[in-house]
């Protein structure tokens, strides 16, 4: 069996529910516990105001820089199992969740599947995602997208606070 060149992958992290800060560390090390996956960097943690509903807490925000073996799809299988052993229940579209684990990029993929858009579609008007994506990676460009520098710069922090 041929064995698959680690890539970069960057995944945005959110919760709101039960103890936010606590499960997004415990997602971070259950990502790093899977042998083929290695966490290089995690931004800080920010918390911010929800998008959409309103009726729901505060969010905590973090990105995070992986390498990996795995392809995209088993990726985002991963981080699916990883969201419903952190309690996850899927009921409103953009509601309160426990846990909320997205796949920013990979490598430098243009992916367009029904289960899996990459680069993630909200990169360009989430605070929460530029500002803590721009921490760990800030020359980074993003396809499609252009360059994260600009896009931050274009894009008010709409009340998130790093922790
Ligand atoms: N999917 C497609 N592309 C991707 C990708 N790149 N990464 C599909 C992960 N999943 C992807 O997601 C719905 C489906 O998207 C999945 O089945 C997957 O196949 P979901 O997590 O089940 O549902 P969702 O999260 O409710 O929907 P959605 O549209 O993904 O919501 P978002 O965009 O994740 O937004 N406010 C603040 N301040 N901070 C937040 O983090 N997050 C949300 C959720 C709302 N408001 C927020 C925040
Ligand atoms: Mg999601």
């Amino acid at each position: 069996m041929s064995i698959s060149p680690a890539i970069t992958a960057y995944i945005g992290i959110g919760s709101n529910l039960i103890d936010p800060v606590n499960k997004i560390k415990s997602a971070v090390q259950a990502i790093d516990s899977i042998d083929t996956m290695q966490v290089l960097q995690c931004s800080s943690l920010y918390s911010s105001p929800p998008m959409g509903p309103q009726d729901q807490p505060d969010y905590i925000n973090a990105v995070l820089e992986i390498s990996t073996t795995a392809s995209a799809l088993k990726l985002l299988h991963c981080l699916q199992s990883i969201e419903n052993n952190h309690g996850r229940v899927r009921k409103q579209r953009w509601g309160a969740r426990t846990l909320d684990l997205d796949i920013l990029l990979y490598a430098d993929e243009s992916i367009n599947l029904s289960n899996l858009i990459v680069p993630h579609i909200g990169i360009p008007d989430r605070a929460f995602v530029l500002y803590p994506l721009y921490e760990i990676v800030p020359r980074l460009i993003i396809p499609q997208f252009g360059s994260l520098e600009t896009l931050v710069s274009a894009c008010p922090l709409a009340g998130l606070k790093k922790l």
